[in-house]
């Protein structure tokens, strides 16, 4: 039986991790911890995860930071049909998924923050407006590569759209009238049973 121990409250990013063992239908355990808690600055915390965030994954005993990271992690070591299989699948994983923290992450983060997140009087009206015209561009990438694939690596649902599913959670409310393929993807992966567990651990109304 693997041990694995998932930390940080699931309304953080510790939602893409709580996905990813349960698509594994692995045993697990959770601590919530809240990532303005000040444990997260302690000696012990700091030990296994320098960046003071979460979410922090220990995994048989091995500490492991960043959510793609731990997700990609754990497809390796329990494989299934999450996993890659080989080299090329391999690369196309870690493809989409830096592609995703790179090209998405910081611009749908910044537009949900100015337009949800923070009190209405720091909100940057402007900032969420480029933010959101600007991830318009990869989005466009995507929503193109899906017109021709249902999946992005392979031909089965795998870590790489989890993860990059996971990145944007944020779109799921959106119309995405100009991305049909994009929508059809996005909705797709958020009604896998393992999904709708991980938005319910958020508190979404689903
Ligand atoms: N790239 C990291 C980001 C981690 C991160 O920023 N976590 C936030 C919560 S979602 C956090 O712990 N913030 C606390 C802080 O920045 O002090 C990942 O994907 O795991």
């Amino acid at each position: 039986m693997p041990n694995i121990k998932l930390i940080g409250v699931a309304a953080s990013r510790t939602f893409r991790n709580i996905w990813m063992v349960e698509e594994l239908g692995a045993a697990y355990t959770h601590d919530p911890i809240h990532y303005t808690d000040p444990a997260l600055k302690t000696p012990a915390y700091l030990a296994i995860n320098p960046n003071a965030k979460v979410p922090m994954a220990v995994i048989d005993g091995t500490a492991i930071f960043e959510s793609l990271a731990i997700n990609i992690y754990l497809a390796e070591k329990f494989g299934g049909a999450l996993a890659p299989s080989g080299a090329e699948e391999r690369g196309l994983v870690a493809q989409w998924s830096l592609w995703a923290a790179t090209a998405v992450e910081d611009d749908l983060g910044k537009w949900a923050y100015n337009t949800m997140f923070l009190p209405e009087a720091e909100r940057d009206p402007k900032l969420a407006a480029e933010c959101l015209a600007r991830v318009q561009t990869p989005l466009a990438v995507l929503d193109s590569v899906l017109a021709k694939q249902a999946f992005l690596v392979g031909d089965r649902f795998t870590v790489a759209d989890l993860n990059v599913a996971c990145v944007c959670y944020r779109l799921l409310p959106m119309e995405l009238a100009d991305k049909p393929n994009l929508k059809r993807w996005l909705h797709a992966a958020w009604a896998r049973p393992a999904a709708i567990t991980a938005r319910r651990a958020r508190g979404d109304k689903v």
